[in-house]
C-alpha cells in the first residue's frame, strides 16, 4: 500500500474545484487517510520546494503557492503515487492528456491546480511536511474489495 501528498493549489480553490478534483481522485478508488485547509507560509513553500530552487520559475512558483488557501491531503492506495501522477496530467497542462485534471481544467504550467508527489521517498518528505502522524488516520474502507481484489 502507498500514500502520496495532493496539493490543491491556490487556483483550484479559488476556482471552486475542490470537490472536483477530489473527487475524481475518490473515484478512481483512492482512498483519504488525511486532509485539510491551509495557507502555506514563505518558509514551507522553500522547503517543499527546494529542488526547484535556482529555476527560473522558481520565485514566481513560490508566490503562487502561498497567494491563498491550498487543501493538502494524503491519498493511499496500491500504486496510489503513480496513479496520482496519471490522474493529475503532466506538469504543462498543453501537453497533459484529455481526461487529466490539468487538460480538462488547466491551460497554464504557472496555473496547473494540482500537486502530486512523484517518487516514494519524495511522497514520504512531503507528507512529513504537511502532516503530523496523528493527523493521519489508518481506516477499513468496506467497499475496498470492490476496487481492488
Ligand atoms: P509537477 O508539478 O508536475 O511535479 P515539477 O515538479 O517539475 O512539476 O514543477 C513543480 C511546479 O513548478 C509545476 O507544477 C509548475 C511549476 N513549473 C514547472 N516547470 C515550469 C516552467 N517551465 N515554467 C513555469 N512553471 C513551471
Ligand atoms: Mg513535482
Amino acid at each position: 500500500m502507498e500514500r502520496t501528498l495532493v496539493i490543491i493549489k491556490p487556483d483550484g480553490v479559488q476556482r471552486g474545484l475542490i470537490g472536483t478534483i477530489i473527487g475524481r481522485l475518490e473515484a478512481r478508488g483512492l482512498k483519504l487517510v488525511g486532509m485539510k485547509l491551509m495557507q502555506i507560509d514563505r518558509a514551507l513553500a522553500e522547503r517543499h520546494y527546494a529542488v526547484h530552487q535556482g529555476k527560473p520559475f522558481y520565485e514566481g512558483l513560490l508566490d503562487y503557492i502561498t497567494s491563498g488557501p491550498v487543501v493538502v491531503a494524503v491519498l493511499e492506495g496500491p500504486g496510489a503515487i503513480e496513479l496520482v501522477r496519471q490522474t493529475m496530467g503532466a506538469t504543462r497542462p498543453a501537453a497533459a492528456q484529455p481526461g487529466t485534471i490539468r487538460a480538462d481544467y488547466a491551460i497554464d504550467v504557472g496555473r496547473n491546480l494540482v500537486h502530486g508527489s512523484d517518487s516514494p521517498e519524495t511522497a514520504r518528505f512531503e507528507i512529513g511536511l504537511f502532516f503530523r502522524e496523528d493527523e493521519l488516520i489508518s481506516w477499513q474502507r468496506d467497499v475496498d474489495r470492490w476496487i481492488y481484489g
